[in-house]
């Protein structure tokens, strides 16, 4: 039986500061009804998908921070999408801003399966940005003041008929993201994104924001034999420009769905979660290619301090 899921990557326009959750979350199930009216099993939406990206801001306001925030989850006002995925058998990953009871912050996502349950958690590992304003900048990135790191680690879950797993963002810049997920088989990342235009207030490097998306998105799936879902939240923002081209990539590394417009947007792809296997089994073969004594090695050399010689 082949084990083919059509996904949908669900990607968002702008969420306005004062837009409300039940505002945010009619969005969202207009487009879970969307994916699923194309056959879709799985939709995959972004980052922080509830409300406006506020690490943009210093806010002091604790109240206001506060608001930001999911305290619960399934909340009154979220749990219409549970709901709906059950009603459908679709099942979803969805990111938002997370504060457990013991007061700890997570940029967090959740995978809900098929029944409309919480199957599996992931808290965002690479937080980019800074914890104090700077000076003189249109826009502040003050994940790394607002989120803890994640503390939950890259695991899989078997779900949804495949292997699945999760991560954030800035993650999918760094190949340990996919590759912890890789060693355990993992054969679909989800990831939702939302990256500005000039983080860095450096050019070349903020001309290249979206080439660098697609690089990271499609080099991780490759190099892990994995399907990669990257969604974004896109468009001017609160006056911030971020970055759209939400894909679908194959473990191919083919991009074989893209996003054409900077709102809310879904597009699909049939996915099939066998397609990494002949990659699994030949070229990224970890078993027989990989030496990870040789990395070690090559770690300590680099180091300031010398191995003693053999
Ligand atoms: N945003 C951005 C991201 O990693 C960024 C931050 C933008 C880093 C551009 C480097 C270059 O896509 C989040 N939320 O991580």
């Amino acid at each position: 039986m082949t084990r083919k899921i059509i996904t949908a990557s669900a990607q968002m326009g702008p969420i306005a500061r004062a837009e409300t959750r039940t505002q945010t979350v009619a969005r969202l199930l207009e487009m879970m009804r969307e994916a699923h009216s194309r056959g879709a099993r799985l939709v995959v939406f972004t980052e922080m998908a509830l409300t406006t990206f506020f690490p943009r801001w210093m806010i002091e306001d604790e109240a206001e921070l506060d608001s930001f925030y999911e305290t619960e989850m399934p909340s009154a006002a979220t749990l219409p999408l549970f709901e709906e995925s059950k009603r459908l058998g679709i099942g979803f990953y969805l990111g938002y801003a997370e504060l457990t009871p013991d007061q700890h912050r997570y940029n967090t996502a959740i995978l809900v399966d098929q029944t409309g349950s919480i199957v599996g958690k992931y808290r965002k590992v690479h937080l980019p940005g800074w914890a104090e304003p700077l000076p003189n900048r249109p826009f502040q990135h003050l994940e790394k003041r607002y989120y803890e790191p994640g503390n939950l680690g890259f695991p899989v879950w078997r779900t949804m008929g495949g292997i699945m797993g999760m991560a954030i963002c800035n993650d999918r810049r760094w190949p340990e993201t996919y590759r912890v997920m890789g060693l355990q088989g993992v054969e679909m990342v989800m990831l939702g994104y939302n990256t500005p235009f000039g983080h860095l207030n450096q050019q070349p490097m903020d001309s290249l924001t979206l080439f660098h998306n697609h690089l990271s998105l499609q080099a991780g799936a490759y190099q892990n034999a994995t399907w990669v879902v990257g969604t974004a939240k896109c468009g001017n923002e609160e006056g911030s420009q971020m970055g759209g081209q939400s894909v679908i990539v194959a473990p191919s590394g083919e991009i074989v769905a893209q996003a054409v417009t900077v709102e809310d947007e879904v597009i699909t792809a049939k996915c099939d979660l066998d397609m990494g296997r002949i990659y699994k089994d030949t070229v990224f073969n970890f078993a027989l290619h990989r030496r990870p004594e040789a990395y070690t090695l090559i770690t300590e050399r680099a180091g300031v301090i010398l191995p003693e010689e053999p």
